[in-house]
């Protein structure tokens, strides 16, 4: 940083802060965190823990303010990767999906039916795939921390059990904005509708569309099971999430600053990771709570079963097989292989 800009940062954020570490350091005074969903859920309480514990050990320098419910972006959560790039905002732990808008290699984990269980998420994450598309991301001007989880994607809706492909005909699924979730839902027959998440609140309360599809530990937060009975658990995507700091926020701090933030950052995903999965590796105990305390009827299909569903979607697999690259989808799915 040149003196001058050193200078008249050191001043403005001693005007804004005078008592604060971040006025010694010439910092800004607050730092953005962006999240899509609310506080009380498993990335909200992480991006807590990492405010908190990254404000006490660089004793002030980074204060890092959480935006919640997608406030940064206006709702709009395919954005939150660009307002990283700009370092509009500094840091966010977002999903792999809102960012695969402009990260294409990231829809490698919405691939149907790619991945069996937590186990191969993380042999992928910690090999070959995983290190490429932190790579890949880094040189977008977006340095990734570490991954976090928002687990695998089941299906909810309020019309009826859903067992076989026929089941989901004509019924209006809400999806995130990116594509190829509306191809997956259009090869099953479905009538998918792209929203952000802040208006699918509002279409699954006022019935216009009659069901979605996220990790069932998101059900209790966000009422779900008020509108949908059915949930079928067929885990044919996953999410992970993504700690991450913009490049240029990156830049702007001291090495010792730097390393606090990593090691904060990895201790507290690998937390968040463990907090998702509890209950909901095996599904039972989330899946029990659903149907005793919140009426939900559950149908948790069979490996004959998902086979219906992955034939139907194989072309979907097969399209997004070059978009995503075929090394990177060979890769991963070798690693997968040797995990079953
Ligand atoms: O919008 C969704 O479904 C959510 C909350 O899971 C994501 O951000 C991808």
């Amino acid at each position: 940083m040149d003196r001058r800009r050193f200078v008249l940062t050191s001043l403005a954020a001693a005007a804004a802060a005078p008592a604060t570490g971040a006025a010694q350091s010439g910092y800004k005074t607050e730092f953005n965190m962006s999240l899509v969903i609310a506080e009380d859920t498993p990335w909200g309480r992480a991006a807590n823990r990492f405010a908190g514990a990254v404000r006490y050990r660089t004793q002030g320098r980074v204060t890092i303010k959480n935006h919640f419910d997608g406030r940064l972006f206006a709702g709009r959560q395919t954005t939150e990767f660009t307002l990283l790039q700009q370092g509009i905002a500094d840091f966010a732990i977002g999903s792999t999906i809102n960012w695969s808008a402009q990260v294409k290699e990231l829809n490698l984990f919405a691939l149907p039916f790619m991945f069996p269980s937590y186990q191969a998420l993380d042999a992928v994450q910690g090999g070959a795939s995983g290190k490429h598309l932190f790579k890949v991301i880094e040189d977008k001007g977006v340095v990734p921390i570490a991954w976090g989880e928002n687990g695998f994607r089941e299906l909810t809706n309020s019309k009826r059990p859903v067992r076989r492909p026929e089941d989901l005909q004509g019924l209006k699924i809400r999806v995130v904005p990116v594509p190829i979730f509306v191809e997956i839902f259009q090869a099953l027959g479905a009538n998918p509708v792209s929203l952000n998440w802040d208006d699918a609140q509002a279409a699954f309360r006022e019935g216009t569309v009659d069901g979605q599809e996220n990790p069932i530990w998101l059900i209790v937060p966000y009422r779900i099971w008020a509108n949908h009975k059915h949930v079928t658990l067929w885990h044919y995507a996953i999410d992970p999430v993504i700690l991450a700091v913009s490049a240029k926020t990156w830049g702007s701090l001291s090495g010792e600053d730097r390393s606090i933030v990593r090691k904060a950052g990895e201790e507290i995903m690998a937390q968040q990771k463990k907090e998702t999965r509890d209950g909901l590796a095996e599904a039972t105990t989330v899946v029990d709570t659903l149907q005793r305390v919140y009426g939900m009827a559950a149908v948790h299909l069979t490996a004959v079963d998902i086979q219906a569903f992955r034939d139907k979607t194989r072309r979907v697999y097969t399209k997004w097989t070059d978009e995503v690259g075929i090394d990177l989808v060979r890769t991963t799915e070798k690693v997968v292989d040797a995990t079953k």
